[in-house]
């Protein structure tokens, strides 16, 4: 259980910062977003000197359903009926092509309960050791369904980051499928989710009903350009092939080695 006298997170921002980048380069930005690679397992990611922003929570959250959503792109990440659909941990990169400035990481959930213990522990693992070691994560959205509320295996998760979010790692906890819930029961919520974050920011999304789609956007562009500017994200003329930024290690990604399998389509 978190506590309150151990914050994660500084809170929501003052509403001079929520007003940078506008929704529109926010949402432009998201919209640049391209399969990168995929990787079972933690050492066959690539090394990416760039800021990363991991996608967490359990099975059937909602985590590719909310990339999809924030990318506007129907089938990026693989989003299923079925829980457990994904399988890997999938990288998809942001910014102008050859100008790649941000990583977004869709990775499998937990707690499905039809996943052989084995499974569940070793992934378990993996998810640990990416959230302690990986050097580029720069911010961790935590998805949650409001009607489940933080979940035991939620609270690992963040007992798990609360040292690097004393030492600046972003935190966001998205309340989804909001539209299965009354504004009533979205508020009660989300006062409930801010004690247990213990202060961290949350809100509230919905894909269906586009809720919270804007501030999230732009939430994680800030994470991303925490000096406040970025490069222009229109299209440059001389624009290299979609997945040139994949290979030559120029912009920050260096070239992925070859993972087995992937649940996630190239874009
Ligand atoms: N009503 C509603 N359904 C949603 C929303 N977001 C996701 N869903 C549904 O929830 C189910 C699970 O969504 P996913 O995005 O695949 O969930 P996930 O967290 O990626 O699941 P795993 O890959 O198993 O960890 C799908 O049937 C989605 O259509 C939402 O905002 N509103
Ligand atoms: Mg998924």
């Amino acid at each position: 259980m978190t506590t309150a006298s151990s914050p994660l997170g500084s809170g929501p921002d003052s509403p001079a910062e929520a007003l940078v980048p506008d929704a529109k380069t926010a949402m432009g930005w998201m919209h640049t977003a391209r399969f990168l690679t995929t990787a079972a397992q933690l050492h066959h990611l690539p090394p990416i000197h760039l800021p990363e922003i991991a996608f967490v929570g359990r099975s059937n959250a909602g985590k590719s359903t909310c990339i999809n959503t924030l990318t506007q792109q129907k089938q990026l990440a693989y989003a299923s009926k079925k829980p457990g659909r994904t399988q890997h941990i999938n990288l998809f990169a942001l910014g102008r092509q050859q100008a790649t400035d941000a990583v977004l990481a869709d990775l499998p959930g937990y707690g499905y309960a039809a996943v052989p213990k084995a499974d569940k522990i070793r992934w378990q693992r993996v998810m640990a050791n990416y959230l302690v070691s990986r050097e580029n994560l720069t911010g961790v959205v935590l998805l949650c369904d409001p009607r489940h509320g933080l979940t035991e295996l939620d609270e690992v998760l963040l007992d798990v980051i609360r040292p690097r979010v004393a030492e600046g790692l972003k935190f966001l906890v998205l309340l989804t499928k909001a539209d299965k819930l009354t504004r009533a029961e979205q508020a009660k919520v989300l006062s409930i989710v801010r004690l247990q974050a213990g202060g961290g920011t949350v809100q509230m999304f919905s894909a269906l009903k586009r809720q919270g789609v804007d501030e999230a956007a732009q939430l994680l562009w800030r994470w991303a350009h925490p000096s406040g500017s970025d490069a222009p994200i229109a299209p440059a003329a001389d624009d290299a092939p979609a997945d040139a930024d994949t290979g030559g290690g120029a912009d920050g990604v260096s070239p992925p080695p070859s993972a087995p399998g992937t649940d996630s389509p190239p874009a």
